[in-house]
């Protein structure tokens, strides 16, 4: 018996530490606000916090007091005119009123922030960012910048602090600027969140939900998707940069050039080698593809196929190239046609043809692609 409470005691303990990283970054309280609306969250934390305290505290000392003093063994006996008493005959109406005040001065707080937080302003000098949740991604539209971003997690190693909480790419935003975040979805519920810097919508398919804020500190913060959408719903971190105005338009400049490259590349006339498509599919493919199909592209069973040596994959190439860009409705195969250039489609393609002993030969240019679009 000993032994095994002592294995019990054991594990427990091993289990606490396990944690680690977990535990590192749990501060006592919300993270340290850096927008208007999510000072007043803090703030409507702090009052309610407060209260359930102080309340809390009371009532403890109420029943140790009680325990003590009217213990039996003290040869206390009973009041039992109590009901009789002034206390005991407004009592009844007393604590009904205390407690209702109580909770209407939370709630017309509650009620006042929400109401802030609901609207989004508009105007000239407010900044859209249109945000897009996917199975297990965000992409992030600036539509007066012209500019789209895809943020996926950043594999790291268990011992990293910001394991599971770190990304490639991330969403860069001015400094003291109104910014409102139109949230959709591609496939399932999500919600972006990120505590410091505002309130939480889901993100719904089909529906544009807004949340805004106006970040008021530079600097880097985090969050997570806060609807769980999915297998991988704790793997799609979201961290925000928030820069100067100027550092923000240079970043949007240098973001635009390597757009435009890459657009030009997808649109030259030139016919791209086998190993040139393998290479840029091999990438490609692993970042975009392989969190459903697996890097060696034998899938999940029974949600995600496998790719290596499946029917669609190594015989029926327009079949192949269809699923692909149009996705297969009801499954959490999406239609990628808006989210992959011709090159890009083609490079994958190629690469599903060919890898993993698929070995069919095709070689798919990126004109193939633009006839079936
Ligand atoms: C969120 C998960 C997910 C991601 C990411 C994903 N797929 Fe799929 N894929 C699926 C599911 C689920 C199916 C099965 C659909 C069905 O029921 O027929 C599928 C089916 C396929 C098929 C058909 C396989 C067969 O034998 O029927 C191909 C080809 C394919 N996906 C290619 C891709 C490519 C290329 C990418 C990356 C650009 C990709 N998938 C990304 C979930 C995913
Ligand atoms: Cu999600």
């Amino acid at each position: 018996m000993y032994k095994k409470l002592k294995l019990l005691m054991g594990s427990f303990i091993a289990f606490a530490f396990s944690g680690g990283h977990a535990i590192a970054e749990m501060g006592l309280n919300l993270p340290k606000p850096v927008s208007g609306g999510a000072q007043d969250i803090f703030d409507l934390h702090m009052l309610t916090t407060t209260i359930a305290t102080t309340i809390m505290v009371i009532i403890t000392l109420v029943i140790i007091y009680t325990i003590v003093t009217f213990r039996k063994d003290k040869n206390y006996e009973p009041d039992q005119e109590f009901h009789k008493s002034w206390f005991g005959r407004w009592a009844w109406l007393l604590v009904p009123i205390l407690v209702l005040g109580i909770d209407l001065s939370i709630a017309s707080s509650a009620n006042s922030v929400l109401e802030k937080l609901w609207l989004a302003p508009t105007g000239d000098d407010v900044m859209d960012i249109k945000v897009t949740g996917h199975q297990w991604w965000w992409e992030y539209e600036y539509p007066k910048e012209g500019l789209k971003i895809e943020s996926r997690l950043k594999k790291h190693d268990v011992s990293n602090k910001l394991y599971l909480r770190d990304v490639d790419n991330r969403l860069v935003l001015p400094v003291n600027t109104k910014i409102r975040f139109l949230q959709t979805s591609a496939d399932v519920l999500h919600a972006f969140w990120v505590p410091a810097i505002m309130g939480k919508k889901d993100a719904i398919p089909g529906y544009v939900s807004e949340t805004w804020a106006e970040i008021t500190e530079e600097g880097v913060f985090r969050g997570q998707c806060a609807e769980i959408c999915g297998g991988g719903h704790g793997y799609m971190p979201i961290v925000v940069e928030v820069v100067s105005k100027e550092k923000f338009a240079k970043w949007v400049e240098s973001k635009k050039s390597v757009m435009m490259a890459k657009a030009a590349e997808a649109l030259s006339d030139k016919t791209w080698t086998k190993d040139e498509l393998m290479a840029k599919g091999e990438e490609l493919y692993n970042l975009k593809c392989a969190g459903c199909h697996n890097i060696a592209g034998t899938g999940m069973m029974p949600v995600f196929p496998p790719l290596k040596g499946s029917k669609m994959v190594t015989s029926d190439l327009s079949a192949h190239i269809d699923i692909v860009l149009k996705g297969k409705k009801g499954t959490a195969m999406s239609a990628w046609s808006a989210l992959l250039n011709d090159l890009e489609a083609a490079a994958i393609i190629t690469y599903e043809r060919n890898a993993w002993g698929n070995n069919t030969g095709d070689v798919i240019q990126p004109k193939d692609i633009k006839t079936y679009r």
